[in-house]
């Protein structure tokens, strides 16, 4: 992409030019016809000194202004709004802390944009204002991918599931309205009981939505948050071990870590999570997948869920943190290609099927080949 604020001058960086045109515009003035006293041209020098710092500012400003203002409506790093819901109960209000804590040391490594909402001390916060006004500034279009991550406990009246918030609570109408102009990619991973109207409310093209619960009616604090959050930098999440742990892997994880809690305390399971992201508003359970790939589909024309989720993870592979936005966007059009060409294999005569393959992975390295010397575009922090 074309790097604008480059092409802006640079007064810093021509150091020789500066003074040569402040020169040209006080020769041309009324002071350039008054040389002659040492005082005159002591107040000359000082004149100049002003106009050129003038300059100076008015470049450094429009510069730094400039480059405010490209980040602001195309962002070029991906956008993290941790939601945190009303504890009510100190043992939830522990809980939600230490999921807002791991999703912040996510968030630290690597380069985004971090927004936390519910956790300051004001007494009189309105947290769904505040939320809405951030969606309302957070730029609709762009390669960067928007997060919104709720913890917190969660209601359902029979017809709308809310988010309990202090002060008034998110319903599902309200968040789907506030995320409508948004062209952006969006994961939104809903924690909260009785999460699961949130799922079919916000599911959309070019959208991951998880919910801890697969209704409304499962209404009992949820656990599955927790695994998520402990899951999404942790090697052993990374089924694939491709170096980073996806959407898709965090939620087949915590989907198995939320199983296990019930089982092992011999207590009935009152959540069941789902992910959806293939746009049917149709949640995906976590047992319909044999590793990586959903064998089960809930209706037969749309495509399985789990190919969006498994292109998008919080920390990045080295590889992945060393490509540019529209980079990733390349590699992961032609990784979904290849994906959804997979899921044709019993319906294509196999000779043709791997002759496509064949092509399609050929695409895949001549892609990561074309990139593989070019310096890293987002070098990842040390932590
Ligand atoms: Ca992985
Ligand atoms: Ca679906």
């Amino acid at each position: 992409m074309t790097n604008l604020k480059s092409q802006i001058p640079n007064p810093k960086k021509i150091p020789n030019l500066k003074p040569q045109i402040i020169f040209n515009a006080v020769e041309t003035s009324e002071l350039g016809r008054s040389l002659g006293s040492q005082k005159k041209r002591q107040r000359r020098a000082a004149l100049q000194n002003l106009v050129g710092l003038g300059i100076w500012i008015l470049f450094g400003i429009w510069d730094l202004g400039f480059g405010i203002c490209l980040a602001s409506s195309i962002p070029n790093r991906p956008t993290f709004l941790l939601l945190v819901g009303a504890p009510g109960d100190l043992e939830f209000g522990y809980n939600f802390v230490h999921q807002t804590d791991l999703w912040q040391k996510a968030c630290s490594q690597i380069d985004c944009r971090k927004v936390v909402i519910g956790v300051d001390d004001s007494a009189s916060t309105n947290d769904l204002e505040i939320l809405r006004r951030t969606l309302a500034d957070e730029p609709k279009e762009g390669p960067a991918d928007l997060w919104l991550v709720l913890i917190g406990h969660g209601t359902f009246d029979g017809k709308e599931a809310r988010f309990n918030l202090r002060g008034p609570d998110l319903s599902t109408v309200d968040l789907s309205a506030w995320l409508k102009p948004f062209r952006r990619r969006i994961v939104v991973i809903d924690t909260s009981s009785s999460s699961a109207p949130f799922l079919s409310k916000l599911s959309a093209t070019n959208r991951v939505i998880v919910s801890a619960t697969r209704s409304g009616n499962e209404q009992n604090f949820a656990r599955f948050g927790q695994y998520f959050a402990e899951a999404i930098t942790s090697p052993d999440a990374d089924l694939d071990k491709d170096g980073q742990v996806s959407v898709l892997e965090a939620f087949l994880i915590a989907s198995r870590r939320t199983a296990e809690f019930y089982k092992l305390g011999g207590r009935l399971a009152t959540e069941h999570a789902l992910i959806d992201d293939n746009g049917d508003g149709l949640g995906t359970p976590a047992d319909w997948f044999r590793g990586l790939r959903a064998v089960k589909k809930p209706q037969e024309k749309a495509s399985v869920d789990g190919l969006l989720a498994q292109q998008i993870c919080v920390v990045p592979s080295l590889a992945g943190a060393a490509l540019t936005p529209e980079q990733r966007a390349r590699r992961d059009s032609i990784e979904r290609e290849i994906l959804l060409f997979r899921e044709k294999k019993s319906q294509t005569p196999e000779n043709d099927y791997y002759r496509e393959l064949e092509r399609l992975l050929l695409n895949y390295a001549r892609f990561y080949q074309s990139v593989s010397n070019q310096p890293p575009a987002n070098p990842r922090p040390n932590t």
